[in-house]
């Protein structure tokens, strides 16, 4: 129990962590049933109205309770108080209650899909569609105060984030010597503060229109729709680059860690690329909205300011490489997600400057070519980092080690796993499938079928997962150096004096 009043940032670092985990359990399960629904042509859900609620579930959940709280909630609390030397977080009650404002709101999304009809408008929440006209329940509703929630609760942990690493770093680590984990918590935390209440502002005009008759998004009342995609977009784009930046800072410092070298290679550049890709996700917004009818001014603008992210992005990836370079490395899985990050971001990235291009952009919009691009940058940018930060600091975190064979075979299933389901979608999206749809014509079969057989793959990796945690935690799986026979032998002739093996914590576990 002194862990629901705990204000000590590992245990509330811990908290986030099995809260997340959780969460991506519920949200990976609602995309298994979008993919089982299109995995052959014909309805097998056979309600439109539930396939796009469960899409909307399970994109909240991904976004708000699984990536964010782990990295952000997760890591954060665990690692940038020791990364800095600072005793704990600012306010450790506020950090507690930051915890506390999820579950809540993770329980009125989900109960807001018991009521019909249920809140079928895709993360976005654009109006018209989920305005009272065509959204009747108080499901929408539910779905606004859930974020307005997780929204507070963003906002209270940025503040803490912000004023632990300026006012509490250790006075002798001067800012060019923090490490860059600490750096992507800080920079993401500025996002946060300063996009948020754009959306707490849009969502609850958007609560206005449907139950007290103001006509903010609402042509007939001299509103304008396309107001709620810019204030949604405002906030959208960096949200995107929050859900990423700390997986860069995550990834950065394992790469460091692993190459034994100092710091990383090019550190004032890549302290600087992200504060630039912090900058530049401000002015972007818009390349969400070219079908919207811009002008092609405005679409020339969004077009090229998207296109200079890859700039910076770019330096941070080379810098990766060469970190990397020269190093004498024992591969080891910390090791090979780092490098399945590296190679899959950059393939969603390259998609995203596609996209960024507004003619092509015109064609693929609302396609599944968009959702091939963001789950390669989502599902294989932020879900890898993550996963490689477990493996990484989970000895030090739980103080016992996970089986490296079964990792290693969790590790390429996973990765063939998440390939197989979201490389088809790139071919979907170019021969014109629309995305949302719970159906398609037959000549869409063949890469549906694909990429559902990889989501079952990914699906079962996960378990796989789970089971070689689980392991872990049940055998006490220690080893505090590798053994082979010469060693044993070595020491089963000198066995230590007056200890009985049980004793001896070097025997508990052979690899
Ligand atoms: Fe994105 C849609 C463009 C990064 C997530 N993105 C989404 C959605 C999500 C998402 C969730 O411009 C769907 C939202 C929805 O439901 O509607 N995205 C980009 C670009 C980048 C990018 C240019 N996205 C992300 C990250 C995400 C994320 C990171 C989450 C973690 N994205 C778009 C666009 C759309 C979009 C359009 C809307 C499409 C539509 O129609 O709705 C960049 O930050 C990527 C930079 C990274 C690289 C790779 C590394 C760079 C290297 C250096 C060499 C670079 C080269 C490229 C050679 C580029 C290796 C050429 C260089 C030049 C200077 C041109
Ligand atoms: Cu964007």
């Amino acid at each position: 129990l002194k862990w629901l009043y705990s204000t000590n940032h590992k245990d509330i670092g811990i908290m986030y962590m099995i809260f997340a985990l959780w969460s991506g359990m519920l949200g990976s399960s609602m995309s298994m049933i979008i993919r089982m629904e299109l995995s052959i042509p014909g309805s097998w859900i056979n309600n439109d109205q539930i396939y796009n609620s469960l899409i909307t579930a399970h994109a909240f959940l991904m976004i708000f309770f699984l990536v964010m709280p782990f990295m952000i909630g997760g890591f954060g609390n665990w690692l940038v108080p020791l990364m800095i030397g600072a005793p704990d977080m600012a306010f450790p009650r506020m950090n507690n209650i930051s915890f506390w404002l999820l579950p809540p709101s993770l329980i009125l999304l989900l109960l807001s899909n018991f009521i019909t009809p249920s809140p079928g408008t895709g993360w976005t929440v654009y109006p018209p569609l989920s305005l009272y006209n065509f959204h009747s329940s108080p499901s929408v509703d539910m779905a606004i105060f859930s974020l307005h929630l997780s929204g507070i609760s963003s906002i209270i942990g940025s503040m803490n984030f912000i004023v632990t690493i300026l006012l509490m770093k250790n006075y002798s680590l001067n800012y060019s010597k923090m490490p860059l984990f600490p750096w992507s918590i800080l920079i993401t935390t500025i996002l946060l503060l300063l996009s948020l209440p754009v959306l707490a502002g849009a969502i609850t005009m958007l609560l206005f229109d449907r139950n007290f008759n103001s006509s903010f998004f609402d042509p007939t009342g001299g509103g304008d729709p396309i107001l709620y995609q810019h204030l949604f977009w405002f906030f959208g784009h960096p949200e995107v680059y929050i859900l990423i930046l700390p997986g860069f800072g995550l990834i950065s410092q394992i790469i460091t860690n692993e190459s034994g070298k100092k710091e990383t290679f090019g550190n004032i550049g890549m302290i600087y690329a992200m504060s630039g890709i912090g900058f530049l996700g401000f002015i972007v917004w818009a390349h969400h909205m070219f079908t919207v009818g811009m002008d092609v001014d405005t679409r020339a603008y969004f077009t090229s300011a998207t296109m200079i992210i890859a700039i910076p992005t770019g330096i941070k990836i080379f810098s990766w490489l060469a970190t990397y370079h020269g190093t004498k490395m024992k591969m080891n899985l910390s090791i090979m997600w780092t490098l399945g990050f590296i190679f899959l971001f950059t393939m969603g990235g390259l998609t995203g400057i596609m996209l960024s291009n507004s003619s092509i952009d015109l064609i693929f919009h609302d396609t599944y070519y968009v959702v091939g691009h963001f789950h390669y940058v989502l599902s294989m940018g932020a879900i890898f980092a993550i996963m490689s930060s477990i493996i990484h600091w989970y000895p030090n975190i739980i103080g016992l080690t996970l089986n490296d064979k079964w990792l290693k075979s969790q590790f390429f299933m996973m990765f063939i796993g998440v390939n197989l389901t979201f490389f088809p979608q790139h071919f979907l999206g170019m021969m014109g499938m629309p995305r949302r749809y719970s159906d398609y014509p037959d000549s869409y079969y063949c890469w549906n079928l694909m990429s559902s057989i990889g989501s079952l793959i990914t699906f079962n990796s996960m378990f796989f997962f789970l089971f070689i945690i689980l392991e872990s935690l049940m055998s006490k799986r220690i080893i505090l150096f590798k053994f082979n026979q010469c060693s044993l032998e070595w020491l089963m002739k000198k066995p230590p004096i007056n200890h009985s093996f049980n004793e001896t914590p070097l025997l508990l576990k052979l690899q």
